[in-house]
């Protein structure tokens, strides 16, 4: 069989992309997602074999249940990409939504560990896999009422670093990539569907776009297996830090 990737948040923005560009190399695919119509399209769209997983990263059981289904030609997965997550809202901490609050941490934190526990046992067995973290700008910086998003970012940041220490000598390489500012439906969550501050956020300037991440990824999991790039950012060019942005 084909190398096999298993890419959470596959139905949309960066997960959708790298989808599409790994399959043009030749993986087969295990595509996550709670959207189940996106995931059909998804697999309508690419030429390789899939296995479509539907579940919510932040349900334990979900999770284990989804990847305990996963038939045995299927086990040997290649590539993990943890890549589900969203920002939930952007307000002063005094003002922040404990709900989501929850969301970002469930979601964006445990989600990940939950996946990579699920998987990484038959990666160390095999003595081979490779885990790519997204993390963010988010992760590296904190910005003004980003608060809780950059913890749980910066908790992926230290996750990542943990796991590639842990994992050194197992054969699974760890590597973590960081965007700026990606046009995706990113802000649509962010802002609970206000198209219009949606939109503003990407206004005079190019921004990323998903494939310039999901290329970046596809470099990575393509090196050598004696090459590991262990930690990236990448910016649109008019970017210089989370709060600097050229906008004309
Ligand atoms: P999108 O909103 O376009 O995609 C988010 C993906 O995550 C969707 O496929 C969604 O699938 C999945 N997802 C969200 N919540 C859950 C959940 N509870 N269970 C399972 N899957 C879930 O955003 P992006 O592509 O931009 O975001 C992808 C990653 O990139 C995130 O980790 C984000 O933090 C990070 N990032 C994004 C940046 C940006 O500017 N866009 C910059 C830096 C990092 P579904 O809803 O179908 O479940
Ligand atoms: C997404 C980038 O700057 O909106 O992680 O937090 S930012």
């Amino acid at each position: 069989m084909s190398k096999i990737a298993f890419i959470t948040g596959a139905t949309s923005g960066i997960g959708k992309a790298t989808a599409l560009l790994l399959a043009e190399e030749g993986y087969n695919l295990i595509i996550c997602g709670r959207r189940k119509d996106r995931l059909q399209a998804l697999t309508a769209e690419v030429k390789v074999k899939t296995l479509e997983l539907s579940f919510d990263v932040r349900n334990r059981k979900e999770v284990e249940e989804a990847i305990n289904s996963i038939p045995e030609d299927w086990r040997a997965v290649d590539v993990l990409l943890n890549n589900a997550g969203n920002a939930h809202g952007l307000s002063k901490i005094q003002n922040g939504d404990v709900d989501d609050w929850d969301a970002m941490i469930d979601i964006n934190v445990k989600g990940l560990l939950y996946v990579t526990k699920s998987l990484v046992g038959g990666m160390i067995s095999k003595g081979a896999g490779h885990i790519v973290n997204i993390g963010s700008i988010a992760g590296k910086e904190v910005y003004p009422n980003g608060n809780v998003y950059c913890a749980s970012k910066h908790a992926v940041d230290a996750i990542n670093n943990g796991m590639r220490l842990d994992l050194n000598g197992t054969g699974v390489k760890v590597s973590q990539v960081c965007p700026g500012l990606v046009e995706t439906e990113f802000s649509m969550v962010r802002f609970k569907g206000d198209a219009d501050r949606s939109k503003s956020v990407y206004e005079g300037f190019d921004a990323l776009t998903a494939y310039d991440v999901a290329d970046l990824i596809r470099f990575i999991v393509t090196r050598p297996a004696h090459v590991n790039i262990s930690d990236t950012i990448i910016f649109p060019a008019a970017q210089a830090a989370s709060t600097i942005v050229d906008k004309k």
